[in-house]
């Protein structure tokens, strides 16, 4: 698309909004056309782009069709642009992007693609701290993974110096482009405010089911979730059936265990028969590991992603909250991420660790989740929930009790 034709574009949605056509929030994009044209000259077919709520520029200059993204805007989804056949995805939670795109890059890197990952975030998720380690895991292994920062002195009304003072940090990693430019419209909508008198009613999306919420934690798993199950066919102990079951999950090729300790201490010896291959130790970063599963599960592998201690997945719970659990619903079914999240309660034996080491937040997570979370109490349940996990086209999370290994 021509520059003429981006702006045409945004001007008649501006216009739409005016009329009080669009009863949702939108982020119209303008003022960076000329190097916007220049990046995606460098950006392949077949590569994928991560955009953020302000999408509308990089949809079309992936190949989007301005009809198509017309009806997404009118349709209350600025903020949710998706589209599998161009590798397209937006994601509005500010910095949610970058580790998940960090996780395609290392899937496409793996598969020996020559398909590349291209993630823009403005300067205010710059800010975030998901960012930067997504940023460090890129740079550290290689991965075909481009991070543009589009820099236009605001963040919602604030600019870099209201709210920085005078950091002036600068990223010199070779993965991260920097540019600046000066927006035509304000953070949302047109800035005339005429929009605020609607011609229609939005459309309510509703949350995905719970279905978390009606699983008992001692009877883990309702019947009707395993018309697979079958008997167990020889007694063993509950660590027996973990390691077990990791070793069953692995015989598909796919699978990939990830986090930090799955290497050495082998996810508390659960995954020592377990190749090296399908073994990859991250970063102590909880919402990278995240991002990184559902990077890689969006290119075929199946994730499972190790925490060694509840407590630490409240770092990650902005991915598996907003992102991994909703994603099929925003995405309306063009992007799905069937991650499982293998995470152990630390009870008090073998010794006890202290409150910041023992919790069992399942419960806090079933109510926030869509997806199973099973705690299984005896060898039998730790199958059946894995059982789920290996055919299950969505997330599964698996919470495994210490002291009953
Ligand atoms: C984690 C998170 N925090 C806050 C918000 C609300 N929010 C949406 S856009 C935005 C500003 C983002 O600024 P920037 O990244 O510079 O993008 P720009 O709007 O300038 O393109 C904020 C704070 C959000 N969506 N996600
Ligand atoms: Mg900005």
């Amino acid at each position: 698309m021509t520059k003429k034709e981006l702006i045409e574009f945004e001007k008649q949605i501006a216009e739409r909004f005016d009329n009080g056509e669009i009863p949702y929030l939108t982020h119209l994009s303008g003022g960076n056309e000329d190097v916007l044209i220049e990046i995606f000259k460098l950006i392949g077919e077949g590569d994928y782009v991560f955009s953020t709520h302000r999408s509308h520029y990089h949809y079309l200059l992936h190949g989007g069709s301005p009809n198509d993204l017309e009806q997404k805007i009118l349709n209350g989804k600025s903020m949710f642009v998706f589209n599998r056949s161009l590798n397209f995805f937006a994601l509005s939670i500010v910095a949610a992007a970058p580790s998940i795109a960090a996780g395609v890059a290392w899937a496409l890197k793996r598969k020996g693609s020559r398909q590349k990952v291209w993630c823009f975030i403005g300067d205010g998720a710059e800010e975030e701290g998901h960012f930067y380690e997504a940023v460090r895991y890129v740079e550290g292994w290689n991965l075909p993974c481009m991070f543009i920062v589009e820099n236009n002195d605001r963040s919602v009304s604030s600019c870099c110096k209201e709210r920085r003072g005078n950091c002036n940090w600068e990223w010199n990693q070779a993965c991260v482009k920097y540019y600046h430019y000066t927006s035509t419209y304000p953070h949302g909508g047109s800035g005339t405010n005429k929009w605020l008198e609607f011609k229609k009613e939005a459309k309510v999306v509703e949350r995905p089911k719970r279905m978390s919420s009606k699983i008992n934690t001692h009877l883990p798993i309702p019947k009707t979730e395993i018309p697979y199950l079958v008997p167990m066919e020889r007694p063993m102990t509950y660590f027996e059936a973990v390691k077990e079951s990791m070793e069953t999950l692995a015989t598909n090729f796919h699978t990939i265990f990830i986090g930090y300790n799955v290497k050495h201490g082998s996810a508390y010896g659960s995954l020592k028969d377990i190749p090296e291959v399908q073994k990859l130790e991250t970063p102590l970063a909880e919402n990278l590991m995240m991002g990184l599963a559902m990077g890689m599960s969006l290119e075929g592998y199946r994730p499972v992603v190790f925490f060694e201690r509840h407590d630490f997945i409240l770092n990650g719970i902005d991915a598996i909250v907003n992102t991994l659990d909703i994603i099929d619903v925003i995405s309306e079914g063009e992007f799905t991420m069937p991650v499982v999240i293998k995470a152990v309660v630390g009870g008090v034996k073998p010794f006890y660790a202290g409150l910041t080491h023992t919790n069992d937040l399942s419960g806090a997570i079933r109510r926030m989740v869509s997806f199973p979370v099973y705690s299984p109490q005896n060898a039998k349940e730790v199958k059946e929930a894995y059982r789920v996990a290996k055919l299950a086209q969505h997330p599964v999370m698996i919470s495994e009790r210490k002291e009953l290994y």
